[in-house]
């Protein structure tokens, strides 16, 4: 029996389900969390290695056991190694991501996936100038070959303000191709090849900007050339957005490749029809985690929650399918369903889930496949068990869809108004905060009160992934959010009829908000680290996350994690990524459960740069 479950979470809506699924006996990641501790001491420091079959070895922080792995690696060594291949598998996702969404450009540029169409043709045309191509085909394959490319250097790092292109050309780690440089990190981390862990760490930094600067921001530009640049629109999260009498589907994962087909299947009138005859009052499409932020910002779909909820939301049972494709995805998903209704439905041949029900989903023939999952939720409503039912109330305005193209929209066409506001201090600086769930933390109570503080600051936030979730559904994403905000970003807020915390999108979105960094920097006439910004991720999990906090800091960010990376077990590598890399790269890691003192420490950087620029 849990003590108080107001310990796991501060959301009203996941604290009610969390006691209905306690009463059903039923299991959650908080209850696992439990059920692990105490979690491996050697693994939290990073000192486990498992990369050769003479170990696995272990290192003994008290100096009383073995110091050296079998082959002679020191903590520096297997920590550097071992957090390079959470870069590496961080890139990956993003990368690969990225790779299916160009692979779809491509098949349109071909004719050869009619489900799709491109939505923004302004913005291919930009892309194509900027690559140096005059048709869609070029620009498909050019972006393409940007994975493979043995020699860099990748088109988009020349976004970045030339200080910091200069800066990593001389620091060696300017990237070449993203899948060189993730295959690379695999090389370096065999047993016997790189074994300096600084030159580890650079490494693992190059590997990082080719994320950011190119896998990520491939995926951003691409999804909105297909799907349409994000502009401003209004919706609703939390788990109350599933509706009692409707088939109720949820999209979670992250390519919008699949969610868009699924939105545009529900509203197709046959399958309306459909769902009608099968005693529902019509298809209620609801997004989660980060495919739940893409449908969210192009076309106001209502979101159900971030990361830790989506155990929640299948114990509504009221969910007729959870249609799933890459990253963030339970595995414990599956069984859950077993205990409702609900239909796991797995879509990526990447991706397969124990108990889910396989429904493979090719470009080619997107709708289609995209009718033939909504036809089996509407199905399955018949199987709904009302006696199961129970949707927490609880749903929260939101505003959401602030792209680089909207927020300048917003602002009147320039940045101008921005930087006059950042200049005489009504604005005192920007704040990124991004990033996962972690049950280690208590849910949402990281990235709320995080981003309260930073906005009572008069610092301005922009978000991403489960941060924006957390936020919209803490009703701090919307225009009238401008009153918890000090005085100067109240008023700026409230002239421009935004809220004080821009909803910029998913986590591969995030290049977004290098973009505006870029452009903030290049209008001061200085580079990303001159500014006054920090960035914070306060309830971070995942592997993405640890290749976005490389890429935010290789960028000049400072940059502060609400969770502690496993790093502790080399005071060296630890030296580096909070001070030397300061000295390096300008920006640097610090790590700050508490979210208070994450503020501070973001508002105090943000002055010292202020004082810096004279402003
Ligand atoms: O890419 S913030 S838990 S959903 S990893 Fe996952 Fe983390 Fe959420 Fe999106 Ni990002």
């Amino acid at each position: 029996m849990v003590k108080d479950i107001r310990e796991r979470s501060i959301d009203p809506a996941s604290q009610e389900m969390l006691l209905s699924i306690q009463r059903a006996g039923l299991e959650t990641a908080w209850d696992r969390l439990e059920k692990q501790q105490p979690q491996c001491g050697f693994g939290e420091l990073g000192l486990c290695c498992r990369n050769c079959n003479m170990g696995p070895c272990r290192i003994d922080p008290f100096g009383e056991g073995p110091s050296k792995g079998v082959c002679g690696a020191t903590p520096d060594i297997i920590v550097a190694r071992n957090l390079l291949r959470m870069i590496a598998a961080g890139a990956a996702a993003h990368s690969d991501h990225a790779r299916d969404a160009a692979h779809t450009f491509k098949l349109v540029a071909a004719g050869e996936a009619p489900s799709y169409q491109v939505k923004d043709n302004a913005k291919m045309e930009r892309l194509m100038k900027e690559y140096g191509v005059n048709s869609q085909i070029a620009l498909a394959e050019a972006v393409m070959a940007e994975f493979g490319m043995q020699e860099g250097p990748i088109r988009f790092t020349r976004r970045a303000p030339k200080k910091r292109l200069q800066l990593w050309q001389k620091l060696g780690i300017e990237p070449r191709g993203i899948d060189r440089e993730i295959v690379e990190v695999m090389h370096r981390t065999h047993i016997g090849v790189d074994n300096d862990y600084a030159n580890l760490i650079l490494h693992g930094l190059r590997t990082a900007v080719a994320d950011g600067w190119g896998g990520s921001m491939i995926a951003t530009e691409l999804q909105d050339v297909l799907f349409g640049t994000p502009s401003p629109v209004t919706s609703e999260a939390n788990l109350g957005v599933l509706l009692p009498n409707q088939v109720n589907i949820i999209v979670h994962g992250h390519e919008p490749l699949l969610s868009e087909m699924i939105v545009a299947a529900a509203e197709d009138s046959e399958m309306i029809e459909l769902a009608r005859k099968s005693g529902a009052q019509g298809i209620n499409v609801a997004g989660m985690c980060c495919t739940g932020n893409e449908v969210l910002m192009r076309h106001g779909v209502p979101v159900a929650g971030n990361f830790l909820q989506q155990e929640l939301a299948v114990a509504t049972g009221a969910v007729e399918a959870m249609v799933v494709d890459v990253q963030c995805i339970m595995p414990s998903l599956g069984a859950l369903a077993g205990c409702y209704h609900t239909k796991l439905i797995s879509t990526s041949p990447k991706a397969k889930f124990p108990s889910s029900t396989h429904m493979e989903f090719h470009e080619e023939e997107a709708f289609e496949t995209a009718k033939a999952i909504v036809l089996s939720a509407i199905q399955n409503y018949q199987n709904r068990d009302p006696t199961k039912v129970h949707i927490p109330a609880e749903r929260s305005e939101c505003m959401v869809g602030f792209s680089v193209e909207a927020i300048i929209g917003a602002l009147g066409g320039s940045l101008d108004p921005l930087l006059e506001a950042i200049k005489g201090g009504t604005i005192r600086g920007l704040a990124a905060v991004v990033g996962c769930n972690n049950p280690k933390v208590k849910h949402d109570f990281g990235h709320v009160n995080l981003v309260k503080e930073l906005i009572k600051k008069d610092v301005l936030v922009v978000t991403t992934g489960c941060n924006a979730l957390a936020c919209a559904k803490a009703g701090l994403l919307r225009p009238e959010a401008a009153e918890l905000a000090g005085e100067g970003l109240k008023g700026v807020c409230k002239a421009l009829g935004v809220p004080p915390v821009l909803h910029m999108g998913s986590c591969v979105d995030i290049s977004r908000i290098l973009v505006t960094a870029a452009a903030i920097a290049n209008a001061l006439g200085v580079d990303i680290s001159d500014l006054p910004a920090a960035a914070a991720a306060p309830e971070w999990m995942s592997e993405k996350a640890v290749s976005i906090g490389t890429y935010t800091v290789a960028s000049g960010v400072y940059t502060v994690l609400g969770t502690v990376p496993p790093v502790l077990g080399s005071q060296n590598v630890v030296d580096l990524l909070t001070n030397g890399a300061r000295d390096l790269l300008g920006g640097c890691f610090a790590v700050e459960p508490d979210p208070f003192k994450a503020a501070k420490l973001m508002i105090d950087h943000i002055d010292s740069q202020r004082r810096k620029l004279g402003i």
